[in-house]
């Protein structure tokens, strides 16, 4: 974590009840009636999990992610106990005086659910907002993730006005005449099995492909290494309002150093 390079763990989820536990299947079978909403579409999970089941290149089932499982999947909850120490303190999810600051980030800290088939691929490649770095616990089935170091930024092209979002969207088949640097971008390619848990340190562009009906859990973390690309992005164009914001993360980080 402090040298910011990316780790896959072999045993940080090895007591968690949900390996061998979930799968397309059990969650029909537990969820099966429930509703969720993907892309801004409604789908019962029944007939969503069975098209995960089923999911091609050709044909690939709706990508469900970033899903807040506390909120919508509260029964999840104890499967994934205990939470690995190697998330260590999350500065996240502690308290904040500023309303909107506490809400933010400490929605920024939930665990989070991923569900997709095979063919389907995270719609992007970014780097995680509040400068976070990101643990993907992989609970089913196998996903393959395409990672560069926030050095190859410039190859990268961030999108002006949202720059943690690559305007580069074929990774596999780039437009290197509106993109010519992404031709020196070297990626790091790699599988995530169940068991494993991938860290993404603050900055790293990642993305992912769905290889076989896949289940994941992720979760945003903030301390003493990476506060200040915290503050970085909380206060990176907001001008004047930013000194402020800057001079209260300054002293909310210092806190949170002590406390
Ligand atoms: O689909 C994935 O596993 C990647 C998720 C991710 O990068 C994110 O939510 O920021």
């Amino acid at each position: 974590m402090r040298p910011g390079i990316p780790v896959i763990l072999t045993d940080a989820t090895r007591q968690w009840r949900a390996l061998g536990k979930w799968s397309p299947a059990w969650m029909k079978a537990n969820f099966g009636d429930r509703t969720v909403q993907i892309d801004g579409k409604d789908y019962r999970m029944d007939a969503f999990l069975d098209w995960v089941e089923r999911s091609t290149p050709e044909d690939p089932a709706p990508y469900l992610r970033n899903y807040v499982i506390r909120e919508h999947f509260p029964e999840l909850v104890d499967d994934m106990r205990p939470l690995p120490p190697y998330f260590g303190a999350n500065w996240l999810a502690r308290k904040y005086l500023l309303p909107n600051v506490h809400r933010h980030l400490n929605r920024a800290a939930e665990l989070e659910l991923y569900v997709g088939g095979s063919g389907q691929s995270f719609p992007v490649l970014h780097y995680d907002g509040l400068g976070s770095h990101a643990f993907l616990m992989q609970v089913h089935g196998v996903k393959r993730y395409i990672v560069y170091p926030p050095e190859q930024t410039s190859f990268l092209y961030p999108t002006p006005g949202r720059r943690n979002i690559s305007q580069v969207r074929d990774l596999h088949h780039p437009d290197l005449q509106a993109f010519p640097l992404f031709a020196q971008a070297e990626p790091t390619i790699f599988e995530l099995h169940p068991g494993e848990t991938l860290f993404v340190p603050s900055g790293w562009w990642h993305t992912a492909e769905i290889l076989s009906p896949s289940i994941t859990v992720s979760i945003n973390t903030v301390n003493q290494w990476n506060w200040n690309a915290l503050v970085r992005d909380l206060t990176y164009n907001h001008p004047v309002s930013g000194l402020l914001r800057h001079a209260y993360l300054t002293v909310a980080g210092l806190m949170n150093l002590v406390g």
